[in-house]
């Protein structure tokens, strides 16, 4: 048993020396406002300025069913649907202006406005 507590600390110990590496490399591209939280029922925030290359996360952390699709915008996006825990992302790469709703409850809606 004592091999395995020592296991685990060993196991945490490389977990905490993974997560400075990443912590300790700047963010290439940081960009405020692009995590999207999906509660009941909106999209917060619900309009995000980015630039290209910027990574949007929406994720779930409601109770009712909910998705992300695009309404505008090229290329479109579509979630299906999300339950609580759950993240879609879509990476932009281009610039332009995308909207966005729920299928289900049409008047949750969002925007990704993405310039150079
Ligand atoms: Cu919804």
């Amino acid at each position: 048993m004592k091999a395995f507590a020592k296991l685990i600390l060993l196991i945490a110990a490389v977990g905490m020396l993974a997560a400075c590496r990443i912590d300790s490399s700047p963010d290439p591209d940081p960009v405020a406002g692009d995590e999207v939280t999906i509660r009941d029922n909106s999209f917060s925030p619900g309009a995000i300025t980015a630039t290209t290359g910027t990574i949007v996360t929406w994720t779930h952390s409601g109770f009712s069913t909910h998705n992300v699709t695009s309404d505008s915008g090229s290329p479109s996006f579509s979630s299906g649907n999300l339950g609580n825990g759950d993240t879609f992302t879509v990476t932009f790469a281009s610039a332009g202006t995308w909207d966005y709703h729920c299928t289900i409850h049409p008047g949750m809606t969002g925007s990704i406005t993405v310039s150079d």
